[in-house]
C-alpha cells in the first residue's frame, strides 16, 4: 500500500536552486516511489538564533510505498550525496530533507517524529501544506 508523504526541501549554502532541483530528480527515482505534486521554490528568512544566508525552501508530495524509517534513511542517503555535512543543529546546509507528513500516519521513534513538530511555527510550511493539499485535491 502506497501512502502521500510530504517532503520538505531546503538550502542555504552553494548552488541552492540546483541542490533542490537535484533533490527533486533523486527523490522522483527512489525506489517505489513516484513524485506527485511540487509547490513553488521561495526564498526564506533563515529561522533560529544561528546568523546564516537565506534559504531556498519548497515541499514536495510523494507517493510512497516504503516504510516511513527506510524513506527517512533514503533522504540522508540523497543529503549526503549533495554534500551535506552534519554539524551544529540548525547550521547553514547544502540540503535538508524532512519528511513533514506521512499520509495520516503518526510515528514517535528517537530518530523520527510524524507529523515534523516544526509545522505550527513555520508559516512557509504551512503554506506550502495548503498548496500541495490544493493539489491533492485535483487528482
Ligand atoms: N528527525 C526526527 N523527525 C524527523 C522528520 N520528521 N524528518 C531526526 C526528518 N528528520 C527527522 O535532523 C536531526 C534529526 O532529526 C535527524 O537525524 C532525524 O533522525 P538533521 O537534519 O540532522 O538536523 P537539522 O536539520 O539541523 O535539525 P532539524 O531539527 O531537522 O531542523 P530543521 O527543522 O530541519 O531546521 N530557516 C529557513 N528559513 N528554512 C529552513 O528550512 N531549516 C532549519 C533547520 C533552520 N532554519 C531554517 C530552515
Ligand atoms: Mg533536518
Amino acid at each position: 500500500m502506497s501512502e502521500i508523504a510530504y517532503i520538505a526541501l531546503g538550502s542555504n549554502l552553494g548552488d541552492r536552486a540546483a541542490y533542490l532541483a537535484g533533490a527533486r530528480v533523486a527523490l522522483a527515482s527512489l525506489p517505489y516511489c513516484r513524485l506527485h505534486a511540487a509547490t513553488r521554490v521561495e526564498e526564506t528568512a533563515p529561522l533560529g538564533s544561528i546568523a546564516q544566508s537565506p534559504y531556498l525552501n519548497q515541499m514536495i508530495a510523494l507517493r510512497s510505498a516504503l516504510e516511513p524509517l527506510a524513506l527517512l534513511h533514503q533522504l540522508h542517503r540523497i543529503e549526503r550525496r549533495f554534500g551535506r555535512v552534519r554539524g551544529v543543529r540548525w547550521s547553514p546546509r547544502t540540503l535538508d530533507l524532512d519528511i513533514v507528513r506521512f499520509g495520516t500516519r503518526r510515528v514517535t521513534a528517537p530518530e523520527l517524529e510524524i507529523p515534523h513538530p516544526g509545522i505550527s511555527h513555520r508559516r512557509f510550511w504551512q503554506r506550502e501544506i495548503a498548496e500541495l493539499d490544493r493539489a491533492a485535491g485535483d487528482v
